[in-house]
């Protein structure tokens, strides 16, 4: 990699900036004439470089399922991004003499945050920060490099599905050696240390021309300039086979992938344009921009509208894909057939075998609680194990780090294996197409065939949005009161066998996780789970997730909500949503 000499990057030592008269440069001179533009090697001293700036503490930095989100204006406020970036190096250990990733999704802010980000770690004597070009690396590609680099941490930047912009929302996310994101130990000692902060380190430099890729020394810290997709292109490659998904393109196959004006764009340009041969435009709203054009990049078939109409027009191609603000999600929509995540991973863990890098078959599975149980079915078929973990990625880490587990997933629309460990909303698209080039069949026809073997868990998740929070704590908890009361009893003519409030002990670590999510089991044949979100900026927002097993030949393509409409109403009966959030209906059905 070249490295590029001075003034590319133009230092300023912290007495420089102004006023003059504390410049230690010892060419004071040269300094004051100088010093607002271009300053000497001289000037870089790392000890005149960096400021230790006094800070209160901000009220309100704990991460939730998935990294500190809030208001893009709540993090642009003096302090509030600094504060939380020096309490994640602090839980990190400090990153002196490390190497970090440094990315995001491109929203509204990225830019800024990613200047003052890199001015942190070289101000905490980082010895590397790895930045994607012009600020933009998908969660799985910044996964991807951290691994493929051997990095000590990662910093990405998003709010992944919320929407973004000025008046959106904003996030960040830290994660760890292994790639994947911070566990609750890492992520409670960030809190704890937001609470405690007071003062942050900040090296004093120009802004770091990042749309070029090399090199550049900010203090004792290098700042490399990463192209965003080679790294993740490349583990594309080993993994999948290339030429027989070509083949399907050059014989007629159609796709379209919807990007959301999120940050996949740039990945699927490459990888399904450029490399795989798909016809110029498959890939659409392919342009990253800060407010993802006013859309809520959230790939599921409320939010990628514009995607399913095409693909229940006459003229649908074969195969239609979306992916979220972070890249990390996954919707896979075939011909007039809708694909849920839940089934996704489930015909995914079934088929696995049949691509390049899994060959040697899955050591085990696991989803979240919430997600149906059709990979559990896969799994015992198999004869492999499945776990079922809290909501968020966080909890496959361990799974995957100990060889547990090669496939994850979780219904809103996350896969992954252990190729990274993030979810990976790219590489599900290409499993699945590389099974549909292997096995040559539509996706109705192999949704069919997966349903004949294993039967159907009719899926649906009901997001009632922005609630008032303490009534949907009061929902929730009147809800947890009567749970041990619940079993033996039935509700809408359902019995129930079991009901508990969803705790997690990690298998590897011996961790334990509480509350993550009432649940109500009917059996084998129905389950409904309670849980508020942990990603949302404002309220509070409850979904309530229903499934319902059906093995019946002549049932296995009836309309989801018909089939669950018994469950639903079970749902309303146990929990009391209507009378507790005052509303007559949920926001989202998917
Ligand atoms: C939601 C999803 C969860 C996912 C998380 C982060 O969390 O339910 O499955 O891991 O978002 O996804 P919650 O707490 O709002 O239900 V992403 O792609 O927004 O980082
Ligand atoms: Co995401």
């Amino acid at each position: 990699m070249k490295r590029q000499a001075l003034p590319e990057v133009i230092f300023r030592s912290a007495e420089c900036a102004a006023p003059h008269s504390g410049c230690m440069s010892g060419v004071l001179d040269e300094c004051a004439t100088s010093c607002e533009y271009v300053l000497h090697a001289a000037h870089t001293d790392h000890q005149t470089m960096t400021e230790t700036i006094e800070t209160q503490p901000i009220d309100g930095q704990r991460p939730g399922t998935s990294g500190l989100r809030a208001r893009t204006r709540v993090f642009m406020q003096p302090g509030y991004l600094e504060n939380f970036i020096q309490a994640g190096f602090n839980a990190l250990q400090g990153v002196t003499g490390k190497t970090l990733v440094l990315g995001g999704d491109g929203r509204f802010y990225n830019e800024r945050a990613i200047q003052i980000i890199m001015r942190m770690a070289a101000g905490n004597e980082a010895a590397r920060v790895v930045v994607g070009r012009n600020g933009i690396l998908s969660t799985p590609a910044a996964s991807a490099i951290i691994r493929a680099r051997g990095c000590d941490a990662g910093i990405i930047l998003s709010a992944s599905h919320n929407p973004g912009g000025e008046d959106g929302d904003f996030g960040v996310k830290f994660n760890i050696a292994n790639g994947g994101p911070a566990p609750e130990t890492v992520t409670d000692a960030i809190y704890d240390f937001t609470t405690q902060i007071t003062s942050y380190r900040m090296a004093s430099a120009e802004d770091v021309d990042i749309s070029t890729i090399g090199e550049y020394s900010m203090g004792q810290t290098i700042i490399e300039i990463i192209d965003s997709v080679d790294t993740y292109a490349q583990l594309m490659r080993s993994l999948f086979d290339y030429d027989a998904i070509r083949t399907s393109f050059t014989g007629g196959f159609r796709m379209r992938f919807d990007a959301m004006h999120a940050v996949t764009g740039p990945y699927a340009k490459v990888i399904l344009e450029e490399e795989l041969g798909a016809a110029a435009g498959t890939v659409m709203n392919a342009e990253p921009l800060p407010d993802f054009g006013g859309g809520h990049p959230d790939p599921n078939p409320v939010h990628a509208h514009q995607l399913m109409s095409e693909m229940f027009s006459a003229d649908a191609p074969e195969f239609g894909a979306a992916s979220d603000g972070d890249g990390d999600r996954n919707m896979i929509v075939g011909r007039q057939c809708y694909v849920t995540p839940s089934d996704s991973l489930a015909v995914l863990a079934a088929n696995a075998h049949l691509v390049p890098g899994y060959a040697d078959g899955l050591a085990g599975v696991a989803r979240s609680m919430p997600t149906s149980r059709a990979v559990d079915r896969v799994a015992h078929a198999l004869g492999i194990p499945a776990f079922e973990t809290p909501t968020g990625w966080k909890f496959f880490g361990n799974l995957l780090d100990a060889g547990k587990v090669t496939l994850c997933g979780e219904e809103s629309a996350g896969t992954s294996s252990n190729h990274v460990r993030e979810k990976d909303g790219l590489w599900a698209v290409l499993l699945w197409l590389n099974i549909l080039a292997v096995r040559r069949v539509s996706v109705a026809e192999l949704m069919q065939d997966h349903w004949s073997r294993y039967g159907r868990d009719y899926y649906s998740r009901h997001d009632y949005e922005g609630v008032d929070k303490a009534a949907a704590e009061t929902m929730m908890a009147s809800l947890r009161d009567k749970l041990n009361e619940l079993p033996g009893t039935s509700v809408n003519g359902l019995s129930i066998t079991a009901a508990d409030d969803f705790s997690y002990t990690d298998p590897v670590d011996g961790s334990t996780t509480e509350h993550q999510g009432l649940r109500i089991v009917f059996g084998d044949i129905a389950r409904v789970v309670f849980r508020l979100s942990g990603t949302g900026t404002v309220g509070a927002t409850l979904r309530v997730y229903m499934e319902q097993f059906e093995d019946d030949p002549t049932r296995l393509n009836e309309d989801t909500q018909q089939m669950l409409s018994t469950l639903i109403e079970a749902a309303e009966q146990l929990a009391g949503i209507r009378k507790h959030l005052d509303r007559t209906a949920p926001d989202v059905t998917t």
